[in-house]
């Protein structure tokens, strides 16, 4: 299960974090199939308890199966999902399988109004009770398999998925996703589920809905949340076997590289060769809601010059499946997303630029952002070539003839001939620009007959990246 069940030449999927099922729809429509990602990762679709100021985190904690959130009914997420894949864009859905909601006083009411009392583990909607868990203990050791499986991750009752009913609920559940045309499941803290439970449910899953225009035959993509750092006894390997895992460590070196800790010439041998699992296996990101917020090497929306080298690194370099954030502003941990006065997630708003307004960020509608998703389709199925660097923090390489990319993180100019490997013509750089009935709105490179063309990305320039490829030759 780890195809992602891509259409067409498009590779790259979007996280969008907390929207409503209604504006993805519109978002598919007249955005991302433009652009050409290739799929949405949206928030969690069940019911969820209600907590105080309505932090983001709420919705991982769950109270039922019932499609209902503050994103959208059971019919918005379906109708979101039909029209997604008329447009080719496949949805994936964050699900918990892992644990229900943490302790509530007395009887919470959900968000689809379904009543729950969490801390006597009384779950009526689904139905679950007490018997349906483990004991409950406290994560004290993260070195013990026993606690990470079995107790409590931050106090959320951890479900036990070794018994056949909660097996049958979890998988009724992700059927009847997968009856309403989704591609495939984020599996929310993975590493705190035993892996032969998991290989069970995902092994006992239907097929994907030929409706919706999947194959015949064909599985669910499954990515696993597994933070695996390498010092942990539960690790990522137990996990890759049975579907793609998310690389934290890509996510973390990456955001070390990009913020000056380490000389990019180093990144010729991103990859494997930095330990990483293997690229149809991992799930690779510059940041996810979760580490965006912590503090350490980890870049996000707030260092948007290093955000975007990065992100063009990212999608440039052949290497994983991967994903892009699209977030909303926040100061803290607790932010929740924009809300109206009634407590309504409000929906994204859009400037003259196309940027988001009113609170969301929406890295993926940045011109230097979803012009290097175009930038991955383009050279899909080239091999990387022409590794260059100045010994530091300069670098450049070319995908085949059909792509080529510059970054410049030293704070001197990088101006100079490199070969481009391209088709003698003129090219865009489309991250200072796109090409507009016929001419570039920002820089041009003129490639020479033997691929060579001038470089120039000042030290100051308001974007370190220059990237080039055959789809916008003028
Ligand atoms: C909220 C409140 C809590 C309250 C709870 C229950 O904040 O105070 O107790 O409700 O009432 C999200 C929020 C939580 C929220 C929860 C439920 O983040 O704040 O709790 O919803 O509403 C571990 C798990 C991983 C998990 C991560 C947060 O392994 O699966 O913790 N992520 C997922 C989601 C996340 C969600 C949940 C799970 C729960 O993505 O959004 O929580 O559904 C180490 C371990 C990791 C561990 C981290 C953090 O990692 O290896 O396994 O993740 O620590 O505890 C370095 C280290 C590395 C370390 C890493 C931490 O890199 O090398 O080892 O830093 O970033």
């Amino acid at each position: 299960q780890h195809n992602p069940q891509w259409w067409g030449n498009r590779n790259t999927i979007v996280h969008l974090f907390e929207w409503k099922w209604a504006d993805i729809a519109e978002e598919c429509e007249e955005f991302l199939a433009p652009r050409g990602f290739a799929g949405v990762q949206v928030s969690p679709v069940n019911e969820n308890i209600i907590s105080a100021g309505r932090p983001w985190w709420e919705r991982y904690q769950p109270i039922s199966y019932k499609l209902t959130t503050r994103s959208g009914n059971e019919e918005e997420f379906a109708d979101m999902v039909r029209r997604c894949n008329d447009v080719g864009i496949r949805i994936y859905v964050d699900v918990l399988l892992n644990h229900m909601s943490g302790d509530f006083d007395g009887v919470a009411v959900g968000t689809g109004g379904t009543e729950a009392e969490p801390s006597k583990k009384s779950f009526p909607g689904v139905p679950y009770s007490a018997q349906d868990f483990h004991p409950s203990c406290e994560i004290t050791d993260w070195n013990d398999r026993f606690q990470v499986q079995e107790c409590e991750l931050v106090g959320l009752k951890d479900l036990n998925q070794h018994s056949d009913y909660v097996r049958s609920k979890l998988i009724e559940f992700l059927d009847h996703l997968i009856e309403l045309g989704v591609a495939g499941f984020r599996v929310d803290a993975a590493k705190h589920m035993a892996s032969e439970d998991l290989e069970y449910i995902y092994g006992s899953l239907s097929n994907l809905n030929i409706e919706h225009g999947f194959p015949h035959n064909a599985r669910a993509f499954i990515f696993q949340e597994v933070i695996d750092h390498g010092h942990e006894t539960v690790s990522r390997e137990e996990y890759n076997g049975l579907g793609a895992v998310t690389e934290f460590r890509f996510s973390e070196e990456i955001g070390n590289a990009f913020r000056g800790n380490n000389a990019l010439k180093w990144l010729q041998s991103w990859g494997t060769g930095w330990g990483f699992l293997s690229s149809d296996q991992a799930l690779t990101f510059v940041d996810n809601h979760d580490n965006q917020r912590d503090q350490g090497a980890v870049l996000n929306y707030k260092s948007p010059k290093q955000y975007k080298m990065a992100t063009a690194f990212h999608l440039a370099y052949p290497y994983g499946i991967s994903r892009v954030m699209s977030s909303f502003a926040f100061d803290d941990h607790d932010t929740p997303p924009p809300q109206d006065a009634q407590e309504n997630i409000i929906s994204p708003e859009f400037g003259e630029d196309g940027g988001c307004l009113n609170g969301w960020i929406c890295e993926h509608r940045w011109r230097q952002i979803y012009a290097m998703v175009g930038f991955k389709n383009a050279v899909r199925d080239t091999e990387l070539s022409e590794w260059w660097d100045n010994g530091d923090s300069q670098i450049s390489f070319c995908r085949g003839n059909k792509g080529f990319l510059a970054i410049n993180n030293n704070r001197y100019d990088l101006s100079q001939e490199l070969n481009t490997c391209l088709p003698a013509g003129e090219y865009c750089d489309v991250i200072s620009g796109s090409l507009v009935d016929g001419a570039c709105t920002g820089n041009s490179v003129k490639v020479n007959q033997w691929g060579y063309g001038y470089i120039h990305i000042g030290a100051d320039d308001f974007d370190g990246v220059l990237a080039l490829h055959v789809d916008a030759k003028v």
